[in-house]
């Protein structure tokens, strides 16, 4: 084992006492045994962790004991999903390393331990690698970073488009491609809600559209800032009066998706969910027959409505 012995004495000076107490032969595989089982341990509640979360995460809308991302809905969601597993087991990695190292120094060069320190001021080797490694990682970080921007950022040829608009204090969309009607989206009031629909994120008019389409959605606002954001499918958009900002997505699974506008926008901000329900292409056409009759003479909105559908604080 102790072929270090020299290394030890090389690196700390042939100073005799303490050398020989830092590099006892004894103290090598018992200091082994102790990192296997602490890199062990991390690793196992890591894991545990990382399923735990998995098993939480919902699907849509935030489910209880949550710690996770919402489950992905669309491939841009997918790659949010994996970029953040893939940071996380970096970061913990790094932060476990300098664990390690300062377990190290806390128990091996301690007063008692070390009374008379060693003088060494350089070493080339480990200064050069304590600048090439972290390098190495932020490249290894970049490279997945910019792929997902690119993805996020390129629209691909788009089936549809839904214009949506931000207010204060709910949402409205229109669609230009499919007859040009519109419609506002105003949060069910906690006594108005129907069994199954969540608290503060069910609406009144949901954004129908089909799965497995590319809908491209063009975000502006009416008065301030707000943003669109729908966390399953990994789109969070400013909503800026007097622009017209442009985002997509892809749904590969049916179902009802909650967002919240995520700029802070005035009094009831946390009053204007977003819902977007993704259906088959056959009951698209269908509610699109429909919408089209009902959202026909569609005024401006009733601002009234949001003080009622909000709930008394
Ligand atoms: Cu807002």
């Amino acid at each position: 084992m102790h072929g270090n012995h020299g290394l030890c004495a090389r690196a700390f000076g042939r100073q005799g006492r303490h050398v020989r107490r830092l590099c006892r032969p004894r103290r090598g595989p018992k200091m082994m045994s102790l990192r296997r089982a602490g890199a062990l341990a991390v690793a196992a509640s890591c894991w545990m962790g990382l399923s735990l979360a998995a098993a939480h995460a919902g699907l849509g809308q935030p489910s209880d004991w949550q710690m996770n991302l919402q489950q992905a809905a669309t491939p841009v969601m997918e790659s949010i999903r994996s970029f953040n597993t893939f940071l996380l087991v970096i970061i913990s990695s790094i932060v476990l390393f300098v664990l390690v190292l300062l377990a190290i120094c806390i128990v091996r060069f301690n007063e008692k331990a070390n009374p008379v320190p060693s003088k060494t001021t350089h070493n080339t080797l480990l200064e050069v690698a304590w600048t090439v490694v972290p390098v190495m990682i932020l490249v290894a970080i970049a490279i997945p970073s910019f792929r997902l921007l690119h993805l996020e950022l390129h629209t691909p040829e788009p089936d549809m488009t839904v214009k949506v608009t931000g207010h204060q204090w709910y949402w409205s969309y229109e669609y230009p491609d499919n007859g040009g009607f519109g419609f506002d989206s105003l949060m069910v009031a906690e006594k108005d809600l129907k069994p199954g629909q969540p608290r503060l994120l069910a609406v009144d008019n949901e954004v129908v559209v089909p799965v497995n389409k590319v809908v491209r959605i063009h975000v502006t606002s009416a008065d301030v800032i707000h943003s669109f954001a729908v966390p399953s499918f990994g789109v969070k958009i400013d909503a800026i009066p007097g622009r017209l900002n442009e985002s997509w997505f892809k749904a590969t699974k049916e179902g009802v998706y909650y967002g919240q506008c995520s700029e802070l926008c005035g009094r009831d901000h946390a009053f204007m969910p977003l819902a977007v329900r993704v259906v088959s292409q056959q009951d698209f056409d269908a509610w699109l027959a429909q919408a089209k009759q009902k959202f026909a003479d569609t005024q401006a909105p009733v601002p009234t409505q949001v003080a009622d559908a909000a709930p008394a604080r």
